[in-house]
């Protein structure tokens, strides 16, 4: 059974899509995990949502590509808080937009250790609690890069099919337990993202010239609403895109 103020814990709660959604469901009277390497920022902000929004929250160091720091985070934010309930694998980068034969090892190795670890080892660190605690909701982050590949984009879509693939198959696993399954899959997002990908704000400015792109709150919307969804709802999979933007390769532009 639903608990009245379930524990959500959310990772890469320091800006973009993770701030977004700790702000959307600390309005639904979540109690808050908020883990990323920026700790003033998640400490800030939870300590922002608990005065606006009397819930409990609570953030602290998490840097999902190091099994300790997991453990650490896991376990402090279950003596703080109680059994997380709800899991949102939101922490994810890309890092540049180079062809195969120019990608560097540093940046797949980022890439890969965040995007692909860092979801499986939170996950598997999370799931005995919610076994326990008879309801939980796991979210992840995919993207239309889950669904499909684009020049320059090798590594960044692996990942995210990645995680497409772990969600179906947690889906399988754990089927006849309390325990939902969601991927939000979104396409251009105005975020952090793009300064991390190309390395400057000028470069991720033009991505976004002359379009309309999603903000975080709208993706932070789409969980809000599948995790307030009666239990026997499971929504699957959100792909949710800028209304200009039909595919990768085609987004509409006022020039
Ligand atoms: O990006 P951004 P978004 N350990 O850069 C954190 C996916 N997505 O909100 O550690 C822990 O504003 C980082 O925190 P910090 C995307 O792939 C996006 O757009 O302090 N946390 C920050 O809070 C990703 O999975 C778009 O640097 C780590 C957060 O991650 C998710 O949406 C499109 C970490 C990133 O915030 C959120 O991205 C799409 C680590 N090792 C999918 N490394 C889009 N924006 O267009 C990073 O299809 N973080």
């Amino acid at each position: 059974m639903r608990p009245e103020h379930p524990v959500a814990l959310i990772t890469g709660a320091s800006w973009g899509i993770g701030e977004a959604t700790a702000r959307a469901l600390a309005a639904d009277g979540f109690h808050l995990a908020l883990g990323a390497r920026s700790v003033e920022r998640v400490s800030s902000l939870a300590t922002e949502l608990a005065t606006t929004h009397g819930i409990q929250a609570w953030g602290g160091p998490l840097d999902v590509r190091d099994g300790d720091s997991v453990q650490a985070f896991l376990d402090q934010a279950t003596e703080r808080l109680g059994t997380v309930h709800v899991l949102v694998n939101n922490a994810g980068l890309a890092r540049g937009l180079d062809r195969i034969e120019d990608v560097r090892d540093a940046d797949w190795d980022e890439m890969i250790r965040t995007n692909v670890e860092g979801v499986l080892r939170m996950t598997r660190a999370c799931l005995p609690a919610m076994r326990r605690a008879g309801w939980g909701h796991v979210f992840f982050l995919g993207s239309t890069a889950s669904h499909g590949v684009y020049e320059g984009g090798a590594v960044y879509c692996g990942t995210k099919h990645f995680v497409r693939a772990i969600t179906e198959t947690l889906r399988l696993e754990l089927l006849g337990l309390p325990i939902r399954i969601t991927s939000v899959d979104p396409g251009m997002v105005e975020t952090e993202f793009s300064v991390t990908r190309l390395g400057s704000r000028e470069r991720a400015d033009a991505v976004y010239r002359g379009m309309e792109p999603l903000v975080a709150a709208d993706i932070a919307e789409c969980i809000r609403w599948a995790v307030g969804l009666p239990d026997r709802v499971n929504i699957d999979q959100i792909l949710v895109k800028p209304r200009d933007q039909a595919a990768f390769h085609r987004v509409h532009r006022q020039s």
